[in-house]
């Protein structure tokens, strides 16, 4: 299997160029099904542990069905699989555009909740305009076991976040093992008092936001992504459903920038336009770099061969 690394903002990202698995060529999500029920060895392998790690994004490059795309891309982590991945997005672009297969421009990648447009503004930087972005309910309390009550909203992003205004915690490098503490039993209370977004799907993605001291940012925030790792980067999908919220709100109108801060401090320049459905189509600038090319080995003997999942 081949791969090509790279960091969004210094969250990680695997693109599989070679040895994935055949998946046919029906729609992404339906192969994304296939993926899950016939060949999930493949994302234990490449993402999992003793390989990489649960903060990697791993993301297999397709062949897209329609052909006005410039790539598929099927999105996963240690624990899943993604609908769509912001920072990820901007890591595949920025690889394809290394290996010489894109150049400056507007390029359309078919993602399994739909395609996305992916700008590569230079060697480095790429605007993801993303799906269709929406808040699907506000103001949502759950009571927290020996913490108390939270209250946060429910919105989509190209996956389900739980976004809460404020932090048990500042939002701080030297904080991130209380705020994982703390966001998974956010997790852990959505799914047992039964919390979830549209059609009961599982809130896998928490955000806690907190307004930086500094103003080179609007929002620093710390994200809870599946696989319990955070999110390095400002998370592209969790930044579009902040979008979605603001707009719902009415703090933030169509055009107006919006700079979201990570924990770590890298940024994503953003703004929406209305969508068809009401919601917003969020526009996320971020940058990219390669950091590795490899040729994952799988020895036979290997008692961890498939990865420790
Ligand atoms: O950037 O959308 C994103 C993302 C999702 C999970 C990790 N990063």
């Amino acid at each position: 299997m081949r791969v090509i690394d790279s960091h969004t903002g210094g969250e990680p990202t695997r693109v599989i160029i070679e040895g994935g698995p055949d998946l046919g060529c029906g729609s992404l999500a339906e192969r994304r099904t296939l993926f899950a029920e016939k060949f999930d060895h493949y994302r234990t392998m490449s993402v999992c542990e003793p390989r990489c790690s649960d903060a990697t994004v791993g993301a297999l490059l397709c062949e897209p069905v329609d052909p006005t795309c410039s790539a598929g891309v099927i999105f996963f982590n240690t624990a899943d699989y993604l609908g769509m991945c912001g920072h990820g997005a901007i890591g595949l672009l920025v690889t394809l555009a290394y290996l010489g297969k894109v150049g400056v421009g507007k390029h359309r990648i078919e993602t399994p909740v739909g395609i996305v447009t992916a700008e590569l503004l230079s060697a480095n930087t790429v605007r993801v305009e993303n799906v269709e972005s929406y808040r699907y309910r506000r103001n949502v309390k759950v009571n927290i076991p020996e913490s108390g009550e939270v209250t946060g909203d429910v919105a989509w992003g190209g996956n389900w976040f739980f976004l809460v205004d404020g932090a048990p915690l500042p939002l701080t490098v030297e904080n991130i093992p209380e705020l994982t503490y703390a966001s998974n039993k956010v997790r852990r209370a959505l799914l047992e008092s039964g919390v979830t977004g549209k059609d009961g799907a599982e809130i896998d993605h928490i955000e806690f936001f907190e307004k930086p001291a500094e103003g080179c940012a609007d929002s620093r925030n710390f994200v809870l992504c599946p696989g319990g790792a955070y999110d390095r980067s400002p998370c592209g999908t969790g930044t579009s459903a902040k979008l979605a919220c603001l707009a719902a709100d009415g703090k933030l109108a169509p055009g107006q920038s919006w700079v979201q801060k990570s924990i770590v401090g890298s940024r994503f320049k953003t703004s929406y336009r209305v969508g068809e459905a009401g919601g917003v189509i969020p526009s996320i600038t971020g940058e990219a770099y390669i950091c590795g090319e490899a040729q994952l080995v799988f020895q036979t003997d290997d008692p961890f061969r498939l990865g420790i999942s």
